[in-house]
């Protein structure tokens, strides 16, 4: 640490840190913007960072109806993989997964990306065949992916229960090296602190309550704090994309559904790689802190709580258990929900919508999180051309009356 940073670290402490800096500003909106944003999750606002670097679009505003980073992005357990299955999400993600390699450095702050390896657990021949073809899927799109058998897994994860005696035998896994976590908070604080600096307004506890229209074109929203004209807007809410499609005044194949997790309270260094099981609806892994990050599947009935029902993460503690019975006696310290846009074939849609000027970026359902940079980087090409990117176009809106899904159901981590 230079001698300047002691100084500065000593002063800020001594003046109760009133002088730092703000990450960010707090302005009040403007009449109008070139693109208006909704939504200032990781995705929102990775958008408005590359509208301003890529394409050099900066008369922006994000509007955000409570605090930035506050929604999925606040409540994900930071999962960041790449091995799907079909071509054209491999590509998508594949893509996010090169952005995240390089973005502490590139927004100068650290994300914590921690690429310690993802292991999705197979636990009977179908699993393994499913495994099998999937790897290979990625091997052929140049994703590093790799079959690893219950021996080797046993000496890799010293506390996995891979006894054939357990309840669900664990026969193998799907490994990819380049996989791990990231911190969820540092991610949406350093878009934002980027968009910001680039000139983009991120404007906090303001809604979007609707959409003004000229002849079927989109011309500005209308929020708690008056009216914001736009040129283009772009709605990026997850779980509440349902609502804003009423308000424009079109319908989405998506639900929203609860998504639960959990953390226990904090150990010394147990487990140094990530743990799914799609088969007993849990997963785990250790945050630097210590604690144990543990999630489930979503909760089948669809709500906007951010909240879930006890059963669900009942079931999900049991069955990591199951997976390492040395966790048995770990007490579990906080608990929450989100709530996420689940799509009929497990894969976003990122494009236009039936009213001009207005584009959307939604359903990400479980696993956003880990396309928080590959998305931000598509749509702001979307918004900018007014026309998609060949990364996301196959994840049109249109899909849905073409029928050429892209179904992710097997890929997906966490069942939905
Ligand atoms: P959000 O962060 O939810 O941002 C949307 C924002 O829009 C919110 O801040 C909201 O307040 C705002 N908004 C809504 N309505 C309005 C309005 N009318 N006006 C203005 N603003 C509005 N993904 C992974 O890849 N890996 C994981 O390990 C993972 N784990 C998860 C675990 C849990 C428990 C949950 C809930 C999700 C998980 N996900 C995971 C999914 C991931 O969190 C999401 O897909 C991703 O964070 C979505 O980001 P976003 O920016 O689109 O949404
Ligand atoms: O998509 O990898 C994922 C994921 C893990 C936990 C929740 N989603």
């Amino acid at each position: 640490m230079s001698r300047y940073s002691i100084f500065s670290l000593v002063r800020n402490a001594l003046s109760y840190h009133e002088n730092w800096q703000r990450a960010w500003r707090s302005p009040d909106p403007k009449p109008a913007y070139d693109v208006v944003i909704i939504g200032a999750g990781g995705h929102g606002l990775a958008t408005a960072y590359y509208l301003a670097k890529e394409h050099g679009i900066t008369n922006v505003a994000v509007l955000e109806k409570g605090w930035l980073g506050g929604g999925n992005t606040a409540r994900n357990t930071t999962i960041v993989r790449s091995n799907y299955l079909w071509d054209e999400a491999a590509h998508l993600f594949e893509k996010s997964m090169k952005l995240w390699e390089g973005l502490s450095q590139e927004l100068n702050y650290n994300l914590m990306f921690s690429q310690r390896g993802v292991y999705n657990l197979g636990h009977n021949l179908q699993d393994m065949r499913d495994i099998h073809r999937r790897v290979n899927a990625n091997r052929l799109n140049g994703i590093d992916s790799e079959v690893v058998y219950a021996d080797e897994l046993a000496r890799r994860v010293p506390y996995l229960n891979t006894s054939p005696a357990a309840r669900y035998p664990i026969l193998g896994a799907s490994f990819q090296q380049r996989a791990g976590v990231a911190r969820h908070d540092a991610v949406a604080w350093g878009f934002a602190r980027a968009a910001d600096a680039a000139g983009v307004d991120i404007i906090q506890n303001c809604e979007v309550t609707g959409f003004h229209q000229d002849n079927g074109r989109v011309v500005g929203v209308e929020t708690n704090r008056g009216r914001i004209g736009a040129g283009k807007v772009g709605i990026v809410v997850a779980g509440n994309s349902g609502v804003l499609a009423e308000m424009a005044g079109f319908r989405l194949p998506v639900e929203s559904h609860p998504l639960q997790a959990l953390v226990s309270e904090p150990v010394k260094p147990i487990l140094d790689t990530v743990i799914m099981s799609n088969a007993v609806h849990g997963y785990v892994s250790q945050s630097d802190k210590g604690e144990l990050v543990i999630g489930a599947g979503i909760d089948s009935y669809i709500g906007y709580g951010q909240r879930g029902s006890l059963n669900i993460i009942e079931g999900t503690l049991a069955a990591v258990k199951e997976l390492f019975p040395v966790f048995s006696r770990m007490r579990m310290l906080r608990h929450w929900g989100g709530t996420v846009d689940t799509c009929p074939d497990a894969t976003p849609i990122i494009g236009k919508t039936p009213v001009d000027n207005l584009f959307i970026n939604c359903g990400w359902g479980t696993g956003g999180f880990k396309a928080t940079p590959g998305s931000g980087w598509v749509f702001a090409h979307t918004l900018a051309r007014g026309e998609p990117h060949p990364l996301n176009a196959p994840f049109s809106l249109e899909r849905y009356t073409t029928g050429y899904l892209i179904d992710e159901h097997g890929a997906a981590g966490v069942a939905h």
